[in-house]
């Protein structure tokens, strides 16, 4: 059972379904192949910061009127210190906001205005001839062998995903850095305690307020690495927010709530170039992975597959590879600034707890951010994001 595209999109995540839709602006056919359930794929909890670029690009594809319906835009974030809270004006610094919008609610939205192929629980995604005509093997839902031949693959897989994998070994190289910790994070039916996002360094660790709408909170703890999520009941876990999230102003609470959620997230830096190999190009986590206290993970999946979607569309138009040549080059300049932003966020903020020398630059480095403007104003024009290219 073969079948034909022009571009074979491996993976249903923020990056495969927003190219899907901006190759589809474009009149570029594509199919999108998916390995689980659509109600998987949709339930997923995930990121809830939008930078700037990304709601426009969303709303230019038509794709955000439920976006514009129901996000909750903030003109600003709080850094907590030493007891005291010090708000960090964004959208004054760098001209622009951010939007708070769960991750799961994107994918929603691109899934239902899609029309195109989309096959949901495929497996044994399979790739061959990438530097010629390249074919995606897979079995379909219903167990039938196919085949589907394409001009170019897009690997939009995730981290874990097969498209990185089909490269042959010596071609990538990978850059990665594992973190002493990582993130236990709730939803929570609780409304939130603040109107922005509370970044919150202690001595206890780090913690983060956010929240998904005026009645669901999402918050995050600093955990270890091999953290067991089971020696975390709820009440040790509200405890331990109101501990870290504690400040000199009695008069702030921490309102809590069913949790309905829960998970734990490693933290790692990784970034793989090229981010190509003949007529392959991973996009998005398949590619690079950042520490989620930037909040850019899926921003920059979406960036990547801006780029892909203009190199593609250059190429059909008029045989021009160029764009699909630099594709790895233009992406990566983006990549490598978002990548040392969410380094040096998650530095700043999470204490490691044995070196009392990290703890007093952690606490420089935060003086100085709230009481310098041109500070201030590095960590807004990187926090908000910078154009898309
Ligand atoms: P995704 O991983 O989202 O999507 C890849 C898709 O490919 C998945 O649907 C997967 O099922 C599918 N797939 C995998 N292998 C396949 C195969 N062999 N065949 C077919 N399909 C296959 N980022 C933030 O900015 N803020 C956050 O708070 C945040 N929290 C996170 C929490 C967790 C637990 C994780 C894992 C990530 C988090 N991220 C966060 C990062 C996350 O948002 C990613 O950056 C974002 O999902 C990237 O999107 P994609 O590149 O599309 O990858
Ligand atoms: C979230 O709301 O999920 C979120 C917000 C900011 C971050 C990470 C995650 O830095």
């Amino acid at each position: 059972m073969e079948t034909r595209t022009q571009v074979g999109i491996i993976g249903a995540g923020p990056a495969g379904l927003v190219l899907a839709h901006l190759l589809r602006q474009r009149g570029i056919d594509c199919v999108v192949l998916e390995r689980q359930s659509r109600s998987y794929v949709e339930a997923r909890i995930r990121a809830g910061v939008l930078e700037h670029g990304t709601v426009d690009l969303l709303t230019s594809l038509g794709l955000a009127d439920r976006l514009h319906r129901q996000r909750m835009v903030h003109h600003g974030i709080e850094l907590l210190f030493a007891g005291e809270a010090h708000r960090i004006p964004l959208t004054e610094l760098a001209g622009r906001e951010i939007t708070i919008y769960g991750q799961h609610e994107v994918v929603k939205d691109l899934i239902a205005a899609w029309d195109g192929p989309l096959h949901f629980s495929v497996s044994d995604v399979q790739l061959a001839d990438l530097t010629g005509e390249p074919i995606i093997s897979y079995v379909d839902v219903d167990g039938v062998a196919r085949r589907l031949r394409c001009d170019v693959v897009a690997g939009c897989d995730g981290f874990h995903g097969v498209s990185r994998a089909a490269i042959p070994a010596g071609v990538l190289t990978a850059h990665e850095r594992d973190y002493p910790h990582a993130w236990l994070g709730i939803l929570a039916d609780a409304p939130p305690s603040s109107e922005e996002l509370i970044y919150a360094h202690s001595s206890r660790g780090f913690a983060l307020h956010s929240m998904r709408s005026p009645t669901v909170t999402r918050m995050y703890l600093q955990v270890r690495p091999d953290e067991n999520l089971d020696e975390w009941p709820d009440d040790r876990i509200w405890a331990e927010l109101r501990a870290r999230l504690a400040r000199s102003d009695a008069g702030w609470q921490l309102a809590d709530g069913p949790i309905l959620e829960r998970s734990v997230a490693a933290m790692r830096s990784f970034v793989v170039s090229p981010m190509q190999h003949g007529q392959l190009f991973l996009a998005g986590d398949a590619a690079h992975i950042v520490p989620p206290t930037g909040a850019k993970g899926l921003n920059l999946a979406v960036a990547d597959v801006k780029v892909l979607a203009d190199a593609l569309t250059g190429w059909y138009a008029t045989g021009d590879r160029s764009g699909l040549d630099a594709y790895s080059e233009t992406c990566l300049r983006r990549v490598w600034r978002v990548q040392h932003f969410s380094w040096w966020m998650t530095s700043m903020l999470h204490p490691t707890g044995d070196d009392p020398f990290d703890l007093a630059l952690q606490l420089s480095q935060l003086r100085y951010v709230t009481s310098s403007r041109a500070a201030a104003t590095s960590l807004a024009e990187n926090y908000v994001g910078f154009p898309f290219p």
